[in-house]
């Protein structure tokens, strides 16, 4: 961390009480240990694990409580929905412990988060049936939000990334894709029960996840070509539209990301689960059980 400069006005936004804009939350309202969900309303089924809540704010779709479970301090934040809220969930909750809003210059020592991701995703392999569990392994991004930072060339596995453009030929159609990894430390917990992948994160749900409704698509096969992609043994396992970003933006900003799915649709065999809350609310207890015991 370099950047000692006081930060404009414009760039960090803070409200009257001192809470960052979109978040609406104050640096002391804000775990280290954070669940993002999608949906606002999956924000009180994750806070009812809790043994306590202290904090409870809402601000548009992005929801926030903060409690403990035992002597464990944890937020649980919803996100909406795509990389585009990713962004901004990713660049606040990093802000509110790195950055000092009074001087609004960058803290000397960094605060390190870890952040993870419990949400839903179809999958694009007939062996990964519906109300499964899914890591991911990487998140490969069509969605060009990480595009737009500066990005070393390391931040995943260029080799993957180089078979996937080559193999797939949709950097020439519809995206510059990026590829970004889990954190191996959280993620060593997650082995029992889970399968794991590659997540592809998607800009849409129709369209940019090969879904046709009344409009055609730049790529008819688009399911087919994810599905067929291997090299050196991975595969591409899933599709959502946040992962790659939670990943990307986290791991830039010195975070542990993972990102947790829950199994809903089989997009080759055309299966939905029949019960998708109770397999959420599974995925919920299961990944609650497994963070609360992990030390940090
Ligand atoms: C689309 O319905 C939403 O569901 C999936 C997608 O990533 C997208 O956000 O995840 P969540 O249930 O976590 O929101």
């Amino acid at each position: 961390m370099q950047k000692l400069d006081s930060i404009a006005t414009s760039e960090l936004i803070l409200s009257n009480r001192g809470a960052i804009y979109h978040l609406d939350i104050l640096p002391e309202e804000i775990a280290t240990n954070i669940i993002t969900v999608g949906d606002p309303e999956r924000v009180p089924e994750v806070s009812k694990h809790f043994d306590r809540i202290e904090v409870k704010r809402q601000h548009r779709e992005f929801v926030t409580h903060t409690g403990y479970i035992g002597k464990k301090r944890l937020s649980v934040v919803s996100t909406g929905i795509g990389t585009g809220n990713i962004d901004i969930v990713l660049n606040e909750l990093d802000a509110l412990h790195n950055i000092d809003f009074e001087t609004r210059g960058i803290k000397a020592d960094l605060k390190q988060l870890n952040i993870v991701r419990i949400g839903t995703s179809g999958s694009v392999s007939k062996e990964i049936p519906v109300d499964s569990f899914l890591l991911s392994s990487y998140g490969l991004g069509l969605d060009n939000m990480l595009n737009f930072y500066d990005v070393p060339n390391n931040i995943a596995n260029q080799e993957i990334l180089d078979a996937f453009i080559e193999q797939t030929g949709l950097s020439t159609k519809v995206a510059k894709p990026y590829l970004t990894a889990c954190c191996e430390s959280l993620a060593k917990h997650f082995k029992e029960g889970f399968y794991s992948g590659i997540t592809v994160t998607a800009p849409g749900f129709y369209g940019p996840q090969g879904r046709v409704l009344r409009l055609g698509l730049s790529n008819p096969g688009f399911i087919d070509t994810l599905g067929d992609f291997e090299f050196k043994g991975n595969r591409i396992s899933n599709l959502e539209m946040e992962t790659a970003g939670i990943y990307g933006l986290g791991t830039l900003l010195g975070h542990n990301v993972l990102s947790l799915n829950a199994i809903l649709a089989n997009r080759v065999t055309g299966d939905f689960s029949k019960n998708p809350q109770d397999t959420i609310d599974g995925l919920i207890s299961k990944s609650i059980e497994i963070l609360s015991g992990i030390n940090n």
